[in-house]
């Protein structure tokens, strides 16, 4: 086994360039202006908009990617974007192995493909061919366009995704959008085994980064059961007529608990909805009911640790206290700022928002925030002069914004209190008159432009 693992390591020191280190101090210059309007509308409830890339670990530390690749295989099938699919990793944990683990997430992988017909040619396993894996990688990013953007869903570690990306023309990968769920999978988070790359690392390289909320609802379970009443949501999936369903649960039995959280990806990109649950995946795979469009999601986070550009800020491991477990903080007793491009998926193209900027009124001193678009201040400047160690929200109101505006959150510490960010989160109040929106398909509810936004439901801002 140390044999084993000292061998690999030898392997993988030449086929994985290392990561840089530098945790967002300065990640390169912000995202280019230029946007491909289109790109943020992946699918308009017919129509797919690009092309699909999986990367899933499986092999190590968690077993939970054995019953949530079928199911991701599964949704893609049900939306009827399975064509679509370009690359798979898989395996991908690439420093420590467990035979079992990667047998098991074998049988996974080659059993979904093989029931809904997935190409051999697009399956990657990184444990037999990590160079063709990370190959693989290059070529679908550099294949990438305005008219042909890659949706990349990261359901394990960044170090492939990352590899494969830096490999790349530079110019591609803005047209890359990266999607995630799970601030383990990006690399932070309670105790790794694995030690590796992190979405600050991709983020640098210039891609799109699409923060998913944890999918919290797809895992009813411990970190290793579930009861017989957790289980039961997916009876309906062992009930099914469809053989492979039933097979796709058995591949959930297999891991010892109903956890397909990294599922919550997909279903994300092609919903805009980030709180699927099993209830909704049988509504789409069992009862085959046709989905209402996700028309314009009406509040959308923003992280602050997946901002494009931390100046003379970095991200601070917050616990549960913040929002994917990160903040970022200025970096010294001198002025910071955050900056970002809008490029945000089933977005309003152009529209007024309500901004509220989380951040930390913390003890010893005032520090002071102040938003800006496109360089141009909204609203006044404020400063956390409680002193109370407590997350607040600060929103301005009714701010327009269009896709591809810059959002930047300037930082002035005082003191003690270096100036802490969450998130910067978005209510739509209204898209601007005669946006044009992707018509309905049929059976599907028309997205309206101007007005009120239709959405999948107004979701509250959860903590998690
Ligand atoms: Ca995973
Ligand atoms: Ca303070
Ligand atoms: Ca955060």
């Amino acid at each position: 086994m140390r044999n084993t693992l000292w061998l690999t390591g030898i392997v993988l020191g030449f086929l994985l360039p290392l990561c840089p280190r530098a945790q967002g101090q300065s990640d390169g210059p912000a995202p280019a202006a230029a946007a491909p309007a289109a790109g943020a509308q992946p699918f308009d409830g017919q129509l797919f908009h690009g092309r699909i890339a999986l990367s899933h670990d499986g092999n190590f530390n968690d077993e939970d990617d054995w019953g949530a690749f079928p199911v991701v295989i599964a949704i893609l099938d049900a939306f009827g974007v399975k064509e679509k699919l370009v690359h798979i990793d898989f395996n991908n944990i690439t420093n420590y192995n467990d035979s079992r683990f990667e047998s098991e997430m074998n049988a996974s992988v080659l059993g979904a493909a093989e029931r809904y017909r997935i190409p051999s040619s697009v399956l990657k396993n990184c444990r037999t061919d990590l160079a063709g894996a990370i190959r693989s990688v290059t070529e679908s990013v550099n294949a990438s366009s305005a008219e042909d953007p890659l949706w990349y869903l990261l359901a394990g570690p960044m170090d492939v995704p990352y590899a494969g990306i830096r490999a790349a023309d530079p110019a591609k990968r803005r047209f890359v959008y990266c999607l995630s769920h799970s601030v383990w999978n990006d690399g932070f988070g309670r105790k790794r085994p694995i030690e590796g790359c992190t979405k600050r690392d991709l983020i640098g390289l210039g891609i799109r980064w699409i923060q998913v909320r944890p999918g919290h609802l797809l895992a009813p379970s411990t970190r290793t059961s579930s009861t017989p009443k957790q289980w039961a949501m997916f009876q309906w999936m062992q009930d099914s007529s469809d053989e492979r369903l039933r097979w796709v649960h058995s591949r959930i039995q297999a891991v010892g608990r109903a956890d397909v959280s990294d599922a919550t990806i997909a279903y994300s990109l092609l919903t805009g909805d980030e709180e699927c649950d099993p209830q909704k995946l049988e509504s789409l795979m069992e009862k085959k009911r046709k989905l209402a469009l996700p028309g314009v999601r009406r509040t959308i986070r923003m992280e602050a640790e997946n901002f494009g550009a931390l100046e003379n800020a970095a991200p601070v491991l917050a616990g549960r206290a913040a929002s994917q477990s990160l903040s970022v903080r200025a970096a010294g007793a001198s002025k910071g700022a955050i900056r970002n491009r809008f490029h945000e998926i089933y977005a309003a193209r152009s529209g007024r928002h309500d901004v509220g900027i989380r951040y930390l009124d913390a003890g010893g001193g005032a520090a002071a925030f102040a938003l800006r678009v496109n360089g141009v201040p909204q609203g006044a400047s404020w400063t956390a002069s409680a002193d109370d160690n407590a997350w607040k929200t600060h929103t301005i109101e009714s701010v327009a914004l269009g896709e591809g505006d810059e959002i930047a959150v300037d930082i002035t510490p005082e003191g003690g209190d270096r100036g802490e960010i969450d998130y910067v989160e978005l209510q739509l109040r209204s898209t601007a008159p005669g946006v044009a929106r992707p018509s309905a398909g049929p059976g599907l509810a028309a997205p309206q432009a101007g007005g009120p936004p239709q959405g999948s439901g107004e979701r509250q801002p959860s903590r998690y």
